[in-house]
């Protein structure tokens, strides 16, 4: 990783000339750079973005800065998260084709990528707000996080490689750290950063003074910090995926670290259990079915996940670990130790579920699902029961069976009075 020599921010009026002679991009967009308009969508809560257009189509621009864009100058962060995400989206590529947008091009000095413009994509997060669907959504985002997870782990990969994959990794100490503080530590003390909706109090003062949840989730975070299993994307929730009505693409890995294998969907999960437990504030006529939708979504997830995991130990299994000497060469099956694995991965997955349904109503970044609650009274019964739900998921995820007991709690959740 070099430095950011000559490191500049991109401005509205400034990016048409600074970018017009990149050839990766003008390629994109067409040599008429008298054509080209910039807008910037300020849609994140780290970086700035801007949407290109020229004569032959839209890219999407993403240049970091030095410090937080949610929280302003005050909160200082290193630009070579770009180089992290950069590295991150060209792995994700090979180990899942097709999941991520397309890159165009890089610039590591000026912290700058330039990328496809999903189009008409939109957020997943704001069409679970709004109560649409999106065909084939579980079997593709099982299959992100399956394929992520095995081939970026000593299943498949060689072990050179990967440990050289994961001293480069390392050097990203700033962007784990939020994770560390924001969603494993902060929601459980009264931290600066921190707000929760009115009313809430007793149930967050219960959560607070658990200490059987806290190590739980401290032990969590041990495993989150010093488990190199594979290369997560670290921060998939329900914002990092964007959607058509019948295609997804998963973006902006910049919290990409060496983690544990069930991390990813385990977030994922999380942000589907909280579009489920908000929606009676959205809508009414077609909530039950809805509702029903958003789980048989994580169920087929978890499902395609190890259907997807199970395929790849047969048919990919070329790392170091549980090699095939030991196991099939010999005449003997490698079902149980399979399972055995995907065990440890659940375990850790609705261990982070349940800290990431804490953290998004406890800590400092809240979700949409929730935040667009204007009020209060109804809002916080339905965060009440998603927190009372992530404690259950925390203080049990070692002996949660399968997916489908995850949704039959969340089902009973759905009718509890916590206030
Ligand atoms: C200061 S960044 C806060 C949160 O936004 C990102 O999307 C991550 O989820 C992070 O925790
Ligand atoms: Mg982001």
């Amino acid at each position: 990783m070099s430095k950011n020599t000559g490191y500049k921010p991109l401005r509205v009026e400034t990016l048409t000339a600074r970018l017009g002679k990149v050839a990766e991009i003008s390629k994109q967009l067409g040599d008429d750079t008298s054509a080209w308009n910039v807008k910037e969508v300020g849609d994140g809560n780290l970086n700035r973005m801007f949407v290109v257009s020229g004569a032959y189509g839209s890219i999407i621009i993403k240049q970091a800065l030095h410090y937080v864009w949610l929280v302003g100058d005050s909160w200082r962060l290193p630009l070579y998260r770009a180089y992290y995400e950069y590295h991150a989206l060209t792995r994700q590529a090979s180990r899942a084709p097709g999941s991520v947008p397309q890159i165009l091009y890089f610039d590591e000095a000026q912290a700058l990528i330039a990328m496809e413009f999903l189009e008409p994509h939109v957020k997943l997060r704001r069409k679970l707000i709004l109560g649409e669907r999106v065909d084939a959504l579980a079997e593709f985002l099982g299959e992100f996080c399956a394929q992520t997870a095995f081939r970026g782990s000593e299943l498949s990969m060689q072990s050179e490689m990967k440990k050289a994959d994961v001293a480069l990794f390392a050097g990203n100490v700033e962007i784990p750290a939020i994770t560390e503080a924001l969603v494993f530590t902060d929601p459980y003390y009264l931290a600066e950063m921190n707000n929760h909706t009115q009313g809430l109090g007793a149930v967050v003062e219960k959560l607070r003074s658990d200490v059987t949840l806290k190590v739980k989730v401290q032990q969590m975070l041990q495993r989150f910090a010093s488990n190199t299993e594979t290369l997560v994307h670290g921060n998939l929730h329900t914002g990092s995926v964007m959607s058509t009505e019948n295609q997804t693409r998963v973006i902006d890995p910049e919290f990409v670290q060496y983690g544990p294998m069930g991390f990813d969907i385990g977030m994922l999960c999380a942000n589907f259990l909280m579009a489920y437990f908000s929606q009676p504030a959205h809508r009414d006529d077609d909530l039950a079915d809805y509702q029903n939708w958003i789980l048989g979504v994580i169920e087929q997830t978890a499902k395609t996940f190890e259907s997807e995991f199970r395929h790849l130990w047969a048919t990919e299994r070329t790392g170091m670990l549980y090699p095939a000497s030991l196991f099939e060469d010999q005449g003997d099956d490698s079902t149980a130790a399979c399972d055995a694995v995907l065990a440890g991965i659940w375990r850790d997955a609705w261990a982070v579920c349940g800290i990431e349904m804490h953290r998004r109503c406890l800590s400092l970044v809240h979700n949409a699902d929730f935040e667009e609650i204007e009020d209060v009274a109804i809002r916080a019964p339905l965060e009440a029961r998603n927190l009372m739900l992530g404690a259950e998921l925390i203080l049990s995820a070692e002996g949660l069976k399968s997916v489908n007991d995850v949704c039959e709690l969340a089902r009973a959740y759905n009718s509890k009075d916590f206030l």
